[in-house]
């Protein structure tokens, strides 16, 4: 799980750069940005990773700006920088369609319009050099053939900024930022315990992101919140005059916390809740119900986020298989993928358990629920997943 200080970024709007090679893409997040952060170049290709670049928007807040290598890439290489861009289309909450005022042949892009559609990611149009040819026949293009909204770059390049700003607000999607973590599980006053085993992967001297954004979130809504660690917990339930309204605790002491806590506390966990945040719980939820139906024969994906190095006794990397071969047998198989890396072909298996997702943002943890439903594989979170093999995902609030 991602520590407080490797990223504040996956909560930021992301907004994508898309568009051929040349079209100015990167001209474009350079005068957004006011200086230059993407690197502009004439030869086709120049940027070759998707670069994502965090920004005050002023009037919108905390950005993402995702430039990307261009969509119509040719060869080896460039077939992998477009499934680089793919993945970005997966990231972005709102899309920049860059296109040339010059450009005559608008294919690829209707193509990419109807997917970002599909995906209902706003889109916004931007005609670049117009002193290559008038806009008029792009703005017609826009209007009539790709059908979005448009914005045409001025020739006075410090209007830019307030122009994206103008036409980006008005795309935000409407629950973008709405939503909380703990919301409708507590109440003003609430007592609500936490229990946060400190144990070999808890980063030296901090707490992970997960927890420092639930006792935030808790706050806020004025909760009163105390914490432990596991072989505390009695004490801690000992020193309340009553029992707490909710427990929340790491998922991988759900058994042991379920339990040992008082019935009246409603119980859930970390990884529960950010699921919740970043995802569809109710469809994960839905996704452990096949674990009864698993065998030595199934194929199981776990998909962690985070690239880091592996611990001993990693959640994702080393309890979680050792469970799963414990029950159906040491010949199920289980294949595990970090980071951005997530199959494009998903069919063949039986199961997805991800993590959280607490380093990526909601746009993209859906893109892959909605990547699993459409190859018809189920799809959970490692805490629903606990929960579920423990027999006790129905006494979980979400
Ligand atoms: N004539 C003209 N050239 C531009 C304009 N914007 C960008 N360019 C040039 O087009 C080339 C490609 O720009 P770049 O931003 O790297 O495109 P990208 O591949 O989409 O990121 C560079 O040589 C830029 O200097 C413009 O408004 N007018
Ligand atoms: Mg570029």
């Amino acid at each position: 799980m991602a520590e407080l200080n490797e990223t504040s970024r996956a909560n930021r709007l992301h907004i994508g750069v898309f568009g051929r090679r040349n079209a100015g893409k990167s001209s474009l997040i350079n005068l957004i940005t006011g200086h230059d952060t993407a690197l502009v170049s004439e030869f086709a290709g120049t940027t070759t990773d998707p670069v994502y670049k965090s920004i005050e928007l002023h009037g919108i807040g905390p950005c993402v700006l995702i430039d990307t290598p261009g969509f119509d890439d040719e060869g080896a290489l460039g077939a992998l920088r477009v499934e680089r861009t793919q993945n970005a289309m997966d990231k972005a909450d709102i899309a920049l369609m860059v296109i040339s005022a010059d450009s005559t042949d608008t294919s690829i892009e209707e193509t990419w319009i109807s997917r970002f559609k599909e995906k209902k990611t706003p889109i916004l149009g931007v005609i670049t050099k117009t002193d290559l040819a008038d806009a008029a026949t792009m703005e017609s293009r826009m209007r009539d053939i790709l059908k979005i909204p448009y914005i045409v770059i001025p020739k006075a390049h410090e209007e830019v900024p307030h122009l994206i700003r103008k036409a980006v607000l008005r795309l935000i999607p409407e629950d973008f930022e709405q939503r909380s973590l703990t919301a409708g599980l507590v109440n003003q006053g609430d007592v609500v315990l936490l229990v946060m085993p400190q144990d070999i992967q808890a980063p030296k001297g901090r707490l992970i992101l997960p927890q420092v954004q639930t006792i935030r979130d808790l706050l806020d809504h004025k909760a009163l919140v105390i914490s432990c660690t596991t072989d505390n917990f009695s004490a801690a339930l000992a020193c309340l005059n009553a029992p707490p309204a909710l427990i929340i605790t790491d998922s991988q002491v759900f058994p042991f916390v379920y339990e040992n806590k008082p019935k009246e506390s409603r119980l859930t966990s970390f990884s529960v809740l950010m699921a919740g945040l970043k995802g569809d719980i109710e469809a994960l939820a839905h996704g452990a119900s096949v674990i009864s139906s698993l065998t030595d024969k199934s194929r199981i994906l776990i998909a962690e986020a985070c690239t880091h190095a592996p611990l001993t006794e990693d959640i994702g990397r080393v309890k979680i298989p050792r469970m799963l071969k414990k029950r159906f047998g040491e010949g199920i198989t289980i294949d595990m993928v970090s980071g951005s890396d997530f199959p494009s072909d998903l069919s063949s298996y039986d199961l997805i358990i991800h993590c959280g997702g607490c380093m990526f943002n909601r746009k993209y943890f859906l893109s892959r629920q909605e990547a699993a439903k459409n190859a018809g594989v189920p799809m959970t979170n490692y805490g629903v997943f606990i929960a579920a093999f423990n027999g006790i995902l129905d006494k979980i609030s979400f």
